[in-house]
């Protein structure tokens, strides 16, 4: 069966989308992890712009945004010898699966979404302009995953809901027409699993935030970094109290920890007590020494897209089969024809 591969290492799955640059927050709970265990696996990295047409973009942009995505997936330190790097509308599949889900998802499932209720209440409160792909994002989302049969999928906490629902989907689907997918498990970062707004500790750092002060992008030059960092909400405290820091202050420390990768106990001995002004400078210092060596591979990459789109072309070419033979088997079991 093409599931079992005895001698293969276990396959795994992920995306982001282009919707805008990627920001720290999708750095350290995704991106830096993909690089990190890319070698024990076989990995397939995805650029979901099917996934970002579900709120308008300008196609100008998105195209581009797909290509500056995949630069900084290699800058980030994926290997396209070893990493496919593709983007999801290059391979037809994704949309074919995901119509036959759409097909044996109850409503109710996708209602319950979280991330649905709070961009469409972003996007309209009437919900008249919220499109449809909106509410079946996560559909779609399973079948990325499903398709190529993944082992595990390594993302940030906020895609837990999204994750779960992808396994009831690969279960209900194997109980009605049979075994057919790899239920796969969710796989989280231990330290910046959930890295939260700058300007609000409470919100997760996201892509589509307008405010200003709201998150770093990973070609945010030092300066700027500085002044966001030299932003950020704190409290009322003058120092960092190690027992309770208020959720900025949490923030912040989390943040030096997953770019430095110190241990607990050497951040609790370098940081205890510390003045916010002394923090926030050695935050910032961290970030930006982490993010220069990204931010110039990255313009080497962007300065070559013939080597770019050779990329993407070679690794959509390697992973189609796999994509084509899952479709099939799905189409099979649900009697849809094919002659
Ligand atoms: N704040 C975060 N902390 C840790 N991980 C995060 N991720 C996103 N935000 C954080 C992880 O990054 C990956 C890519 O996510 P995505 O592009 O599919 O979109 P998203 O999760 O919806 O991320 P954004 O930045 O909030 O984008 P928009 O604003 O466009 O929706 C995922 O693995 C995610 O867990």
């Amino acid at each position: 069966m093409e599931n079992r591969r005895p001698h293969m290492k276990p396959r795994i799955f992920s995306g982001m989308q282009p919707t805008g640059a990627l920001h720290i927050g999708n750095y350290l709970g995704a991106l830096r992890n993909w690089a990190e265990i890319q070698y024990d696996y076989e990995p397939i990295f995805c650029i979901v712009d099917q996934h970002a047409i579900t709120v308008p973009q300008d196609p100008k942009a998105l195209r581009e945004s797909c290509e500056q995505v995949a630069a900084l997936y290699l800058a980030a330190g994926l290997d396209p010898k070893q990493s496919a790097v593709f983007v999801q509308s290059q391979i037809p599949a994704h949309v074919e699966l995901a119509w036959i889900f759409t097909c044996t998802v109850p409503f109710g499932w996708l209602n319950r979404m979280t991330q649905f209720k709070a961009k469409a209440l972003e996007a309209d409160a009437s919900q008249d302009s919220v499109g449809t792909g909106l509410f079946l994002y996560p559909v779609l989302m399973a079948a990325d995953i499903l398709l190529y049969q993944a082992k595990a999928v390594p993302v940030g906490d906020d895609q837990s809901q999204h994750m779960e629902l992808t396994r009831n989907i690969a279960q209900r689907f194997n109980k009605l027409y049979g075994k057919t997918f790899i239920v796969p498990e969710t796989k989280l970062p231990t330290v910046g699993a959930r890295i939260m707004g700058l300007d609000d500790p409470t919100k997760k750092m996201s892509k589509s935030t307008d405010s200003p002060n709201h998150s770093i992008s990973l070609l945010d030059p030092p300066g700027r970094v500085k002044k966001l960092i030299g932003r950020a909400v704190t409290d009322s405290q003058p120092a960092v109290n190690w027992a309770e820091p208020g959720a900025g202050v949490a923030n912040l420390l989390t943040i030096f920890q997953a770019f430095s990768d110190w241990t607990d106990s050497q951040m609790q001995s370098h940081f205890a007590g510390m003045r916010y002004g002394a923090l926030k400078s050695e935050v910032s210092e961290m970030i930006s020494a982490k993010l220069e060596p990204i931010q110039r591979r990255y313009n080497e990459l962007m300065d070559d897209r013939t080597h770019l789109r050779a990329v993407l072309r070679d690794s959509a070419e390697r992973v189609a089969p796999i994509a084509a033979e899952t479709v099939r088997r799905a189409k099979e079991r649900t009697g849809l024809y094919s002659a």
